[in-house]
């Protein structure tokens, strides 16, 4: 069950891969506890999130789109070289400051898709841990991996 998922994950449209995240964001906020990103792991990634919460909203909507596109960017590149759990880390930080309106937010009135359904569905059938793996999965391929890059 945990790779057919990710399989229809990785179908997923880049804005509907965030959608997806943002919603098994919201629904793990439950469950998740607030301490299990680890502060340790966020401070590996504070620069970066200090410098998403500078950006203007268009800015930032654009930074998770090459996030979730694997697009070269200096900050994709670096997301890069972020451990999976840093990586994970990340995202729900993000999560969280979208909930504050640091980072903007999700559009209003947005209905997700027949294909963010399905993929959500099979994660909820899932139990916690298979959930996190899942999870896992989607945040690690995301941003620029420099190594694919090879010796320069
Ligand atoms: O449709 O360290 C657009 C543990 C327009 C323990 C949009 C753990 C179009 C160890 C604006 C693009 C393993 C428990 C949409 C950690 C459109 C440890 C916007 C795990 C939708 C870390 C989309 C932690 C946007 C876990 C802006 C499991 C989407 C953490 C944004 C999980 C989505 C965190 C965001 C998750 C999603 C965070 C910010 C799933 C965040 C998800």
């Amino acid at each position: 069950p945990i790779p057919a998922t990710i399989a229809l994950f990785d179908q997923l449209g880049v804005d509907d891969q965030l959608a997806y995240l943002w919603y098994a964001y919201t629904e793990m906020g439950k469950t998740i506890t607030p301490a299990a990103p680890g502060v340790a792991r966020l401070q590996l990634a504070e620069g970066l999130l200090n410098q998403i919460k500078q950006m203007s909203q268009e800015e930032q909507t654009q930074v998770m789109r090459e996030l979730a596109n694997r697009a070269d960017s200096p900050i994709s590149r670096s997301y890069g070289f972020f451990s999976v759990n840093t990586k994970l880390a990340f995202w729900y930080e993000l999560g969280e400051l979208m909930k504050q309106g640091v980072v903007t937010p999700i559009p209003s009135g947005y209905q997700m898709s027949p294909g963010v359904k399905v993929v959500l569905e099979a994660t909820q059938k899932l139990d916690a841990g298979q959930q996190i793996t899942v999870l896992r999965n989607t945040v690690v391929d995301m941003g620029f991996d420099t190594s694919a890059l090879g010796p320069s």
